[in-house]
């Protein structure tokens, strides 16, 4: 018998098994239609007597996808998801979840609920609310703790980190993994599967670990979380069921849930979770399909092109490696194997993992070689003439539909294009160092580049597992332009009146990992001077110019690798170094200018300003197709904290 608990909740009787299942596309989120959905169909269970169990599933490729997101900050509908989970995990009849795909957030909650899981090979689980600022709000907290040992809850609800099929069932989350299909199997479970196996998890005992283990779970990732509140609340409320009883636990995650989700971080994180997926969405290309792409070229195997090689292999590509000499190759094989093999030392990857990227990795001393790219990325040295003769020459060697991608970061893309014969084939793909890590990748669209090939660079980037943004040509694209006008906003604060150490404390209270000066510090003061010696001749001379790096430049300070910078260095820690705060105050008396203190408030809103200014002039040149994009490019490439949901969105939300 067919029933219709809701628009997206349907169910099926047979043989005493009521099959529910939420068909809720895209990803099956638990609106209020799929809750009020899921409580009709277990009041119905619950009443009909032609149903002795329950079986749970999800249409399509995941089983629950979390909460609605979109709901969050409307007025709540009933049935809230705490009750409608209390009221699976309540059913006097036999529930079973047959976890067809992803169980996230409110999804694994409902999978929790329910008295058995069986997973299908594909399953995945996984409590990301942290990302989103919030914590777990339908007893997730409460739950795990009592499935797997309460080091582990701790760490996978604080961090969000998901857990493939096999490993959710080491961890006690899923009860067992499906040989076939999934929810036949289930069905049988339902049926004949022993019923001491059926379990409510509220009434398991909590699985205690060492205070040790999770002392240091708990240090671990309070250390990275960078002021969120968030990963401390979720920390809080798992190890609080060691002492609390579950109704106590449940009333106090419902409660910090509500605060949370309400939270200004909350809300910005929500942006970046929205703002991700706008980024996808290319105007132009609804339509376009990328080319296929199997073989991939770099040229250079130094430290960029090494990193782009291993997150080439580490997303399935063949990748062939190109060095100007078989010396040079050597040494670049090297490094390439050299990270994959830490990878392995690390757990990242397996055994198995290592032999089959490095079977599909050659690295050679001559260009001939890569004749069978179907996409060739240099990261050769930022240097006009080196990128535009290779990209002449590549003109002759690989396919003439080959996709030629440059990863300059200053360079005119449009000027090493018209090099070629095909410049309609050249995409930039601008990574970020160490680019088998950085997530973040601007996708360049220059003036010629086809639409299938603009297509096809932000498919790969994506297959890389990266966020690709895509931007127009300007010099620096849309990251480095905004950094710049950072760093010019901070040598003002600096001629103004703020030390490097305000400025940097300041920011870092904020929640950026490292202030600016210190971040320039860590990449090096030598070629933003190199640059800013080209530009002097084109400088506009009424413009404000801070010349306080030049002279510390001129002093050999040229940032961490040679000792000293803006700041001194002691056993790799920076201190105050009172020589700089002596040449800046010299620059200041130079120019006559009559410092004053300027506080914390002011050097954020200042830096978030220039940076707000500098976003917005990319939006009216339309080098950024989006405000969003901009945040994420700031967020992903420069380590603007996701909690303030970026510059453009908290210049926005600051007025
Ligand atoms: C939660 O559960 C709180 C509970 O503990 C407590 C409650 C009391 N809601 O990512 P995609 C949209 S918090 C609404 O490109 P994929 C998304 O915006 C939630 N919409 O697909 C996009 O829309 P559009 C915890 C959602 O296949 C479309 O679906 N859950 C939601 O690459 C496709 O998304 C999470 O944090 C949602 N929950 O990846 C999981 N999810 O087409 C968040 C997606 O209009 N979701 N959309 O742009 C994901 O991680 C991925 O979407 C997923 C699929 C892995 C599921």
């Amino acid at each position: 018998m067919n029933h219709e608990f809701s628009a997206n909740v349907r169910g099926r009787t047979e043989n005493g098994v009521l099959v529910v299942t939420i068909d809720n596309p895209p990803v099956n989120a638990a609106s209020a239609a799929v809750r009020a959905g899921l409580y009709a169909a277990f009041a119905h269970a619950e009443a009909a007597s032609d149903v002795d169990a329950v079986v749970l599933t999800g249409a399509g490729k995941i089983f629950v996808g979390g909460a609605d997101i979109t709901e969050f900050g409307k007025v709540p509908a009933d049935p809230s998801l705490p009750e409608v989970v209390a009221r699976i995990e309540g059913s006097t009849k036999p529930v079973v979840a047959a976890l067809n795909g992803a169980a996230l957030g409110g999804g694994l909650e409902i999978a929790l609920a329910c008295h058995y899981r069986l997973g299908a090979k594909t399953a995945i689980v996984a409590f990301p609310e942290v990302k989103l600022g919030i914590v777990p709000g339908a007893g997730g907290t409460q739950r795990l703790p009592r499935l797997t040992p309460l080091d582990q809850a701790v760490e996978l609800i604080a961090t969000g980190r998901s857990l493939k099929a096999e490993a959710a069932k080491t961890a006690g989350i899923i009860d067992a993994l499906a040989e076939g299909d999934v929810l036949s199997q289930a069905i049988e479970i339902a049926i004949r599967g022993d019923r001491n196996l059926f379990r409510k998890s509220s009434e398991q005992p909590v699985i205690t670990a060492p205070g040790e283990a999770i002392e240091a779970a708990a240090t671990k990732i309070l250390a990275k979380s960078r002021g969120q509140k968030a990963p401390a609340e979720a920390v809080r409320l798992v190890r609080a069921t060691q002492d609390t009883d579950f109704a106590a636990g449940l009333a106090d995650e419902r409660k910090t849930f509500v605060a949370l989700r309400d939270s200004a971080e909350a809300a910005a994180l929500r942006h970046v979770f929205f703002a991700e997926r706008a980024a996808a969405k290319i105007e132009g290309l609804e339509n376009v399909t990328a080319r296929p792409v199997s073989t991939i070229g770099v040229v250079g195997t130094g430290l960029m092109g090494s990193g782009i090689a291993v997150a080439a292999l580490d997303a399935g590509y063949r990748v062939i490696g190109i060095e100007q000499t078989d010396e040079a190759a050597q040494r670049g094989l090297e490094r390439i194997v050299g990270m994959l093999d830490k990878n392995f030392k690390s757990g990242r990857i397996t055994e198995q993992g290592l032999a089959d990227r490095l079977s599909r990795l050659t690295v050679r001393g001559s260009l001939g070689e890569i004749a069978a790219a179907d996409l060739v990325i240099e990261a050769v040295f930022d240097d006009l003439a080196v990128k535009t003769n290779l990209f002449r020459a590549l003109d002759d060697i690989v396919r003439p539909d080959a996709i030629l991608a440059t990863n300059t970061s200053y360079l005119d893309p449009d000027v090493i294009a018209a090099a070629t014969r095909y410049p309609e084939r050249v995409v930039g793909l601008h990574f970020f160092s160490p680019a088998n890590i950085m997530r973040l990748v601007e996708v360049v669209r220059c003036a010629k580049t086809a639409p299938e090939v603009l297509a096809s660079g932000f498919a790969v980037a994506r297959k890389f597992g990266k966020l690709p943004i895509i931007s127009g040509v300007t010099e620096g694209f849309i990251g480095n332009r905004i950094f710049s006008a950072y760093r010019r906003e901070a040598e003002f604060l600096i001629e103004d009146g703020a030390e490097p150490r305000e400025i940097d404390a300041a920011m870092e209270a904020y929640g950026l990992a490292m202030g600016p000066f210190a971040v320039f510090d860590l990449a090096g003061l030598e070629i933003a001077w190199a640059r800013r010696k080209r530009q002097a001749a084109s400088r506009d001379p009424s413009a404000r110019y801070v010349d306080i790096a030049d002279r510390l430049c001129e002093a050999g300070r040229f940032g961490q690798k040679s000792g000293s910078g803006w700041y001194n260095y002691e056993a790799g820690k920076r201190v105050p170094a009172p020589e700089v705060s002596a040449m800046i105050a010299e620059a200041r008396a130079a120019k006559g200018i009559v410092t004053r203190s300027i506080g914390a408030d002011e050097i954020v809103a200042r830096l978030l300003g220039a940076m707000a200014d500098g976003g917005r002039k990319l939006l009216d040149e339309k080098i950024a197709a989006r405000a969003s994009d901009i945040d994420l490019v700031m967020i992903n490439g420069y380590g603007f904290p996701a909690h303030k949901g970026g510059p453009m969105y908290a210049a926005e939300i600051q007025g």
